[in-house]
């Protein structure tokens, strides 16, 4: 059989770099979308970047997008590019729309006229519930985004759709909740506390600052999530899938699990919060039904709560004491 190939956008970031290692572990030829910048940022995927081909492109250049569909030639494309943090979304809301939003119908339009038999993934997000109308979320729950990120992965959902119904293009979307990692960046809450834990811990810092330590997320492990994005691509039918744990804690539960990771059990001695953080609009709930994923695709998380926690606290106090040498 014919080496596969994948396009991935947004392969410097956490899930495209887990991605690409999941793709080359079953043979695929692997390409991956990069934007210039003046030092390269290929810090996740370096240990791959011989084994991948990195094409130049930006979600707001067309052109690029086209070029790259054009070259990569692929059988599967992973829409995976973002502006991704829901905090700068308030500050930068154009920018995220740009890229959020309209950047996936570029892609999708890039699809359309150099490759229409590609099967195409996007990287929908459990914040497009926001405010959400029923627990647990599935598929069939209502949008209610709470954050100028989150409206702009409604329409880059629903653009999905629509590609998929105007122009029968195999489109699927994946309703992923919070799925987290060692190389999750260092403003996400999670990798914020495991990276602030594991310094109070060394010696290296006495206070983590956060913000609202109420809200609720369905946390589960970023390789298991990339492999339910795979899973969706290889299905007979392009459908629409939420992918979650099931079980939902609160930051000040990560807070409290990250402390006991490395035995410190007087954690408020070192946490404090500050309206800094505190957001706009909060999304304060999410639990997902990932009954449908589990089902059609066979799929299940294989990292607990618990081990995540510790997975994460442990990599970043070995990442700090090498960097200390
Ligand atoms: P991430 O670590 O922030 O990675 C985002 C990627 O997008 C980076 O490679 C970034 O490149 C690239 N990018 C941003 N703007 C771009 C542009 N204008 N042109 C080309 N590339 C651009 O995000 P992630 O956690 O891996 O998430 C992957 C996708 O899943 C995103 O779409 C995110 O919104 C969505 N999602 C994530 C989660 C989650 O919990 N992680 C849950 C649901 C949905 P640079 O390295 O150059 O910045
Ligand atoms: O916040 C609270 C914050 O920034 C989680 C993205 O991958 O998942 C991610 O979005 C919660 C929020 O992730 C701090 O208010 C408290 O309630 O880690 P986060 P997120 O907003 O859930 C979804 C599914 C995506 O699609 C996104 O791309 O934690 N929180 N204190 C804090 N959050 C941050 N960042 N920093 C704090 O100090």
């Amino acid at each position: 059989m014919a080496q596969k190939r994948a396009l991935i956008t947004g392969i410097t970031g956490q899930d495209g770099s887990y991605l690409a290692e999941f793709l080359l572990s079953k043979n695929y030829q692997v390409f991956g979308l990069t934007r210039r910048t003046s030092t390269p940022n290929y810090e996740r995927i370096k240990h791959i970047e011989d084994k991948i081909k990195l094409l130049p492109g930006d979600l707001l250049d067309q052109q690029s997008l086209t070029s790259a569909v054009d070259y990569s030639a692929p059988d599967e494309i992973y829409n995976l590019a973002a502006q991704s943090f829901v905090a700068t979304s308030w500050s930068q809301p154009v920018l995220t729309g740009e890229f959020t939003a309209l950047g996936v119908t570029r892609m999708l339009e890039a699809v359309r006229q150099i490759k229409p038999k590609a099967k195409f993934y996007q990287a929908s997000s459990s914040e497009m519930f926001g405010m959400v109308h029923e627990s647990p979320q599935s598929e069939s729950t209502q949008f209610h985004p709470r954050s100028p990120y989150g409206v702009a992965k409604v329409y880059g959902h629903w653009i999905t759709i629509n590609y998929r119904e105007s122009y029968d293009l195999f489109a699927v979307s994946g309703i992923l909740f919070n799925h987290e990692s060692p190389r999750r960046g260092l403003e996400f809450v999670t990798r914020k506390i495991s990276h602030g834990v594991a310094k109070i811990y060394l010696g290296q810092a006495n206070e983590i600052i956060l913000g609202n330590l109420d809200a609720k997320r369905d946390w589960g492990f970023a390789g298991d999530y990339v492999k339910a994005m795979w899973l969706m691509l290889q299905q007979p039918k392009a459908q629409d899938f939420v992918v979650a744990t099931g079980e939902n804690h609160s930051v000040r539960e990560f807070v409290e699990q990250a402390f006991k990771a490395v035995n410190i059990t007087n954690w408020k001695k070192y946490v404090k919060t500050s309206k800094e953080y505190i957001r706009p609009a909060e999304v304060d709930f999410l639990i997902g039904d990932a009954t449908k994923a589990k089902e059609a695709l066979s799929w299940k998380p294989t990292v607990s709560f618990k081990e995540l926690v510790a997975m994460m606290v442990k990599a970043d106090v070995d990442l700090l004491k090498k960097n200390s040498r």
